[in-house]
This record gives structure tokens, sequence and C-alpha cells, in this order.
């Protein structure tokens, strides 16, 4: 029997003792009794105050409200929505907590919509009260033992098997599978518990146990068992009311009303905990004597003090209290009390329903008095009856006063007039009192009059409901594996990195030699960085970012810019060369005419962002088009030549073409300007890549020994030998194979801002044909190309941004999805641009080592200039990628200097420093 506590009555012989004289006149004994039972009476107005401080609590704790702690917890249980009738297979379900000192083992088979019902199949464990105090291991070996005794007598395999476990106390949950204990209630009070996570404690007494193997999947609470097994009737219950040994709901909440949710849209299924529930404004009028010395005698003082007014551990008790006080006052039972009057728990709940049960009759009240060593006169009999029905209907109207609270919460939070809705109800005390459930309705109907509700009680006490919740755990951890197999492949360790940094410098190596690499280590003709003298006027033009750009760089003792941004129209960028260079001369005569410059013939820089084998600073020959330019007649050409054919052809322009440079260089050169560490240029844009300075020595094909020269690596290429396949993926190919340029700048393809929203885009086709995303309904919106650009991927990823942007950026794409699908969208894209950074990071700790060997120092202090959508604007990019040089190239110090003017600047740098080089040879 559930213990409560010990001292409070006369105890002993003398209590035992009946009085020869003096029992109390029948006057003074009906005043008595009726002194004590007034006490039971619960006004209207006390019910309406217990109500409205009850949802005043409820609302403090939902707003996360800390101080003055709320009165009851509000627990937010992961169950976000109600069962849609699709959950199937077979389920084990373990009970503890809800009905005392026993647990209950079940097999639960779930057939879907339209299936019929099976019954479930479930066995009840006595606990003993010693494990029920005693160590928490014990207690939970204990229920590993019962399951496998369950098990053993069910024709069901030793294997993979899937188990909800339905544990009927306060928890802090932070998944369908995880929950720690916040305190013991009810009979309970295991050590080395509370604080700990309940299912892992299940799961490790499991493990021990080795009979079963057994996977945990979903934690509830019994009110949400209780709420998700109730039948599907007209409409799926959206409140769980639980009343056994203890009491407790739960509901429906607006997820975005729950403050320590980053939700805001969709329900939340909260744990109210009203058991804790102690205003003392609005409790303290309608405690008694014998509360106060129940919750004084019980196992925790002070605590679930609204519990111990209606829970069904209490109940027995309490009437027990009040026949032992009236025994003890002559007016029972001639006053003498008997051993189990006046010992602790000897009523319990079951007699207290019988004695009320008005078809068990005075006889029936009769046997269970005397069962308890009394020997009761007619009079007794029914003032017994009369004391259990004062305890059980001020139960049944606070909880009735309790449940009104929530429903004009949810009436609240709906918005609703009349809110309609329906309540499961489970528990011992709603199942077996005669009264309690129709004075609960009638109290309800009483103070929530503008709400319909229809009242269900639970099949099972809630064993399908925690069945629901486990398969609902079930699917979704199934999805949360497919979408780590799905992943994994992304997620780079040390060795994996170190191998690309490893493979990168073989591949720089073989390519300064001049031997056949994915590097082509490109000379630049940029022999130093600016020293800070030059001095002019330059136009520079800037293409083959997301913008092209005509630019006046004026360099005096700083660097002025004036620059104009014209799109480049893809039919332009993948038509003809000459259509492609006469447009740019178009866009350079519009900025000249716009800057008054026109007529004039200022030094003109070209930052040209795709691979030029370079012969000399203004000239290079374009080795292939990249990042979705692909015009004709230009691959081989020298682009210089081609510029400049396209001002003659456009008569009356003069521009005096000085350099062409690869936007690494001219960002290089650009932040070079201010910090004369930074030694290496690189881009992560629409396309990737780097040069750095190299010793003129390392540079074959390049006269000269000494003094340095900067190499664009072309790095986009590294790996179209196929060095990268192993860490390429389906997804990866699938973007290449649908590129314009398969096979080629597979590195770029892997981190640049052209292809990271294709990438996801594919983890998002290949998810949803799995059933893991958008519950397998595939979108015609997903399956269009580039629909997914990468700049979501900085939008979802940012930290300020709730979940529920992330939703509304992929409803805006047309897909219809749930909570958990924005966060799996939100784990695909950090996969994808982690990996991203991670190889970019392993490159660059390629190139500060080479520089670090190249001066054969212990230590580098070099500074690296970035420019680059994707690097500027992704929240996370920059830093993992700093992390990850760190982490390779731990004896160089890298700055990473983010260029403010992008490589125009850098390329009229580049022309400047031409143009002083050609001034002092020419004096
Ligand atoms: C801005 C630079 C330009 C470079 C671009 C790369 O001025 O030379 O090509 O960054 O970034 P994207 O625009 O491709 O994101
Ligand atoms: C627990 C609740 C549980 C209720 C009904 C209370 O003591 O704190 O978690 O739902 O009993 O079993
Ligand atoms: C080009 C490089 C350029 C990089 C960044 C790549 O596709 O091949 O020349 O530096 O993109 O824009």
């Amino acid at each position: 029997m559930d213990s409560i506590g010990s001292e409070g009555l006369q105890q002993g012989e003398e209590a035992l003792s009946c009085p020869e004289e003096g029992l109390p006149q029948p006057s003074d004994s009906s005043e008595l009794v009726q002194d004590c039972l007034q006490q039971f009476k619960v006004t209207v107005a006390q019910l309406q105050q217990i109500q409205a401080s009850l949802l005043r609590s409820m609302e403090q704790a939902l707003r996360g409200q800390a101080s003055p702690v709320p009165a009851v917890r509000m627990l937010p249980t992961y169950v976000g929505s109600t069962p849609h009738g699709t959950e199937q297979g077979d389920f084990v379900v373990l009970e503890l907590g809800a009905t005392g000192a026993s647990l209950r083992v079940l097999w639960v088979t779930l057939t879907g919509i339209g299936g019929h019902r099976v019954e479930p199949r479930s066995q009840e464990f006595v606990i003993p009260q010693d494990v029920m105090l005693g160590a928490g291991q014990q207690l939970f070996d204990f229920a590993a033992r019962c399951l496998s005794e369950f098990l053993d007598a069910q024709p069901v395999s030793k294997q993979g098997l899937q188990l909800g476990f339905s544990f009927s106390f306060p928890c802090h949950q932070t998944g369908l599978d995880r929950s720690t204990l916040i305190s013991w209630t009810k009979g309970f009070r295991c050590s080395g518990v509370e604080g700990e996570d309940v299912v892992q404690l299940l799961r490790d007494a499991i493990q021990r146990q080795g009979a079963y193997n057994i996977d945990v999947v979903a934690v509830v609470n019994d009110t949400v068992g209780t709420m998700m097994g109730c039948e599907l009737g007209a409409r799926p219950c959206e409140v769980g009311l639980v009343v056994d040994t203890g009491t407790n709901v739960c509901y429906m909440e607006e997820a975005r009303d729950v403050a320590v949710l980053d939700e805001d849209r969709g329900r939340v299924c909260v744990s109210v905990e009203w058991g804790s529930f102690s205003d003392d404004g609005a409790l303290g009028p309608v405690l008694t004597t014998f509360d106060h010395t129940l919750d004084h005698e019980s196992l925790n003082p002070g605590a679930q003090r609204f519990e111990k007014m209606i829970g069904g551990l209490y109940l027995g008790e309490l009437v027990r209290l009040v026949l032992a006080h009236l025994t003890q006052r002559g007016v029972l039972f001639r006053g003498c009390p008997s051993p189990a009057l006046l010992s602790q728990g000897s009523i319990l709940l079951e007699h207290v329903a019988e004695m009320e049960d008005p078809s068990a009759g005075a006889a029936r009240v009769h046997a269970i008095l005397q069962d308890l060593g009394l020997s009761p006169e007619a009079s007794d009999v029914e003032l017994v009856q009369r004391v259990c029905a004062a305890v059980c209907t001020r139960a049944a109207q606070l909880c009735a006063a309790a449940l009104a609270a929530v429903l004009s919460r949810l009436q609240h939070s709906r918005e609703q007039q009349t809110l309609q809705v329906a309540v499961a109800t489970g528990g011992r005390v709603c199942e077996r009192h005669p009264r309690f459930c129709s004075i609960l309705q009638g109290t309800v109907m009483l103070l929530a009059p503008e709400c319909n509700v229809s009242f269900i009680p639970s099949v099972d006490g809630g064993g399908q409901g925690v069945a629901m919740v486990t398969a609902v755990a079930a699917r979704l951890a199934a999805h949360r594996r497919l979408l780590e197999e799905t992943l994994a492949p992304f997620r780079l360790n040390h060795d994996q990195l170190a191998a690309v940094q490893a493979q990168m410098r073989k591949a720089m190596a073989k390519g300064l030699r001049g031997e056949s690499s994915s590097l082509r280590m490109l000379p630049t003709y940029v022999r130093a960085t600016p020293d800070g003298s030059e001095r002019g006027d330059f136009l520079a033009l800037d293409l083959g970012g997301t913008n092209f750009r005509v630019l006046l760089v004026r360099v005096t003792t700083s660097v002025q810019i004036t620059s104009q941004i014209y799109s480049i129209p893809e039919s332009v960028a993948q038509g003809s060369g000459q259509q492609l260079f006469d447009h740019i001369v178009d866009c350079i005569v519009d900025f000249q005419q716009k800057q008054g410059l026109s007529g004039q013939s200022l030094p003109l820089g070209f930052t040209f962002s795709f691979p030029c084998r370079q012969l000399g600073l203004d000239q290079g020959i374009l080795l292939n088009w990249t990042k979705g330019f692909n015009a004709s007649d230009c691959e081989g050409q020298d682009v210089v030549s081609l510029l400049r054919e396209a001002i003659k052809r456009r008569q009356a322009v003069e521009l005096n073409v000085v350099a062409i440079v690869n936007d690494t260089v001219g960002t290089m050169m650009s932040c070079g300007y201010e910090d004369p560490r930074c030694e290496i240029g690189l881009i992560v844009g629409t396309g990737t890549n780097a040069c750095y300075m190299e010793e003129l020595r390392n540079v074959a094909g390049v006269p000269g020994d000494s003094g340095h020269m900067c190499i664009n690596m072309e790095w986009g290429a590294f790996g179209d030998d196929g060095s990268l396949d192993t860490l390429s993926t389906c997804f990866d190919a699938s973007v290449d194979q649908a590129s314009i340029n398969p096979g080629k700048q597979r590195f770029e393809k892997m981190i640049s801002g052209m292809y990271l929203g294709e990438i996801v885009r594919h983890i998002l086709l290949h998810l949803t044909s799995l059933g893991v995303l958008f519950r397998g309904q595939q979108t015609q919106r997903l399956q269009t190309r580039d629909i997914f650009k990468t700049k979501f991927l900085s939008e979802i990823e940012s930290d300020s941004l709730a979940l529920r942007q992330v939703r509304a950026i992929l409803e805006d794409l047309g897909l219809p999805l749930t909570s958990d699908d924005a966060l799996m969208v939100l784990e695909v894209c950090q996969a994808v641009s982690q990996r991203a950074a991670q190889l970019c990071g392993a490159g660059v700790a390629a190139v500060v080592e080479k520089i670090r060997e190249n001066r054969g120092l212990e230590e580098l202090a070099v500074s690296v200039g970035v420019d680059g959508t994707l690097y500027k604007l992704h929240p996370h990019f920059s830093s993992l990628v700093a992390a990850t040089v760190r982490e390779l190239a731990p004896c160089c110090a890298v700055t990473f200097l983010q260029s403010e003017d992008g490589s125009g600047k850098g390329a009229a740098l580049v022309t400047a420093v031409a143009c002083r080089l050609a001034q002092s040879t020419r004096v």
C-alpha cells in the first residue's frame, strides 16, 4: 500500500482505549459532525477564485516567468499533434507511476486508419514498497525484469522492439526520448533519479537485464497517453485528464504562447502539473486541518498540495483522518478506534469508492468497516458515507475548477467565443468512483458555461495513446536516422581534412613544376603588393562575380572609388564572345558618360575572374569558362585582345588596358594596400579560388629565382583528377551532371555559392523521396533547378532566425512543412555549408603552410584578403574556415581581412604599380 506518512493522531495504546463515559450528547455530536463536514464545503466563489488563480499561474509559466515562481510548471511534451490515425505497428508500453504501487507492461498493436482495434495485451506488477523508496537503479532494474517477464510470455522476437515509456511524474522534456525527473510525487521517493534522464536510466536497466534488445523511443506523461489514446470520435481529444493516485492534466497549447519553445505556429501538448498548484490565497481557505495533517505526514510535505486534495492516493487517507478525528471525539464507533483506523493509509481509494457506491448499500460499508477492525452501528455507516461524499465531492469540484481554468486558457488562446473541446479522462478515481465524473462535469459546466465539453473516458488507461506517441517518435527517430545517414558523408573529420590539405600541397607542387595537376598554379606577373606610393586615376572592370562593375579608382594618399554595377544577362554570358565584350564596352562607355570621363583614356585594370594563363600583366589566355559563363570563341583567346577588339569596334573610345588580374589577385592587392602582410587572396562567392605570393624560384616557366610572384591557384578545379572522389557524394554528382561543365571545377562545386543551394535541394528531394520530409510529398517547386538559392542557407542558418522564419522561407517555396521538417532543412543546410567551409579551410591551410615552409619559418604570421558573397553573408562560414585553418596549420597565425572595395580596387592598384614600374623604367 502506497505510504503517505505516520504521526498526527493519538497513537499507541491510550489512543485505542474506548471511553467508558462522557460520550458527546447527540446535539454536540451533530455539531461536531457539521463542523467537520462543513470544512469540506467549497463555495462557487472559492472555486472561481481557484479557477482564476490557476489560470493566472498557467499563463505566468507559459510566459516563462521566473519570479515569483509560478505555482504550476506547464511542461512542453514534444507531442506536436493529436493522432493522425496513420500510426501502425507493434509497440511495447511500460507504465510507471500512474497507478501508484504497480507498473504495467502492455503489447499494443496499432492498425492505422480503418484498421480494426486490436485489444492490447497487458500485465500488472506490484512494486514492493522498498523499491518505491529505495535506490533508483533498483526501481529501473525492477521495471526491466517485469518487461522481460511480460515479453517472455509473448510470442515476440527478442530484437528491434520499440518501447514507449509512460512515466507519470513531473519531468523536463528536451525531446520525445529525453526527459529529466524534476521531483518524485505520490508514493515514490527513489534516490539518484531526480535531475536524471529517466529514459537513459531505463535504457541502462534494460541493457543490464540483457534479455531483450528494446529501443526506448518515447517517454510520455500519463495525461498525454490518455489524451492521445482517446478513441477518434467527432473530434480528437485535446485535453488529457488523469485522476488516479495522483492528478494532472495536459492540453494542446498554441506553440507561439510557450515561451521556452522557439515556435510560432502549430500546437504543442503541455503537461500542466497542477498537482503542485498551491496558491495560498486561493487554496488557503479550502485547506482543512485534515489536509495539513495529511501533508505533514506525507513523503513530500509542502509539495503537491492540490494533488493531496484530489488524488486517489490521498482521498482514503483524508477520510481516515476525519473518521479517526470523529471517533476520538466519540462521535463515531462509540469512540472506539481500531488500530487500522489509526494507522496511516489503511483506507484506500477502493474502500471510499465502494462505500460511496449507492449500489453497494450499507451492508457493504458495514463489511468494509469491520475489515478495518471497527464495529459500526447503522448511524456510523451513514456518517461514514457522508464523510466519503464530502471528501470526494470536494475533490471533484476542485478538479473541475482546475479543468475550467484549462478550458478558459484554450478558449482564450484560440480566441473562440464558444469552445468545443473533447477531454479524455483516465485514472481509477474517474473510472471507479461512482460520482466523481458526474460532479466534475456538472461543476465544469457551472464554471465554464461557454465551453461545450465532451468527456471521453480512455479505454485502456492511455496504453494506446502511449503507443501512438511511440509510433510518432519511432517515425521521427527513423527519419532522424535516415537524415544522419544522408548527412554523414558531409561531416568531415580531422583526418579527412588533413588528407585534403596534403593532396592540395601535392597538387600545388606539381602545378608549380608545370606538371599535369588539377591545380594549374598560374603565374599572374604580379610580383609585389602595393607599397603606398601609387598615384593616379584608373578605370577598373570587375567581371566574374555576382555583379559586373565598372569603377573609377582615384589613388592619392588614400583610394577613392566610384563604381556602377551592370548586369550580364545569362543570354550574354552564354552567347558569343563578341556579344559579351561589346556589352562590356557598352557599360564602360555608359559609365564614362555618367562620370564625365568620355574621351579620356585612363589606364584600365581588368578583374577577370576566370582561369587565364597569363603571358604578361596584360595578356591572359582564357583556359575555360566557369560559373555559368560559356560565351563562345573565348576559350584559348587572349581576353585583353578580345576587349581591345571590342573597344576598337566601338569607335571613338580610347581605353588603355594595362593589366588583367584574377579577382583573387585583385582582392589580395586591395587588402594588401591596408595590410602589407596580406599575401593571399581568397574568393568564396559564386565561385571559389585563391592566390598567394610564391617564391619565384619555385615557379617553373617564369625566369628568375629571387623575389616573389603571385600565383593564381585556380583551386576551383582541384579534384578534377578524381582526387576528391572519396569525399564526393551522390548529391555532388547530381549537381555536377546538371552543370554546364560536368566533371570540371569539382572543388568549387562542393564549396561555392553557385552550387550549395543546389546540393541542398538535391538532398531535400532525396529525403522527401524517403518520406522523411514534407510527408514524402514531392512538390513541383522543389524539382525546379536553382529554386533553393544559396542565400537561403545564410538566412536559414542565421542564429537570430527562429525556426518560424525558417518555415516562412520554405513556405514561400511552396513546401508544405511541419516544424520537424524546418528543423531538418536547417540541419541539411548546416551540414552542406560546414563541409564547404572546412574544405575551404583545408585549402587555406595548405597555402599558409606552403608559404611558411617556403620561408623555413617555425611560425608564420600572414593575412588573407577575402571577398565573395558566401564568405561575407553566411553567418558561420568565415569562423568555420578560420577554425579549420587553426586546426590544420597551427604554426601559422592567419588574419582574414574582408575586402571592402572588392577586387576592382586591386585591379586599379596592380595597374598603378605597372604604370609606376613602367614610369620608372622610362625615366
Ligand atoms: C567581389 C569582387 C569580385 C569577385 C566577387 C566574388 O569584387 O571581383 O568576383 O566578389 O564574389 P561573388 O560576387 O561571386 O559572390
Ligand atoms: C504527477 C503527474 C502525473 C499525475 C497523474 C502527478 O503526481 O506529477 O506527472 O501526470 O500524478 O499520474
Ligand atoms: C574562377 C576563378 C575565380 C573564382 C572566384 C572561379 O570559377 O575559375 O578564376 O577566381 O571563380 O570568382
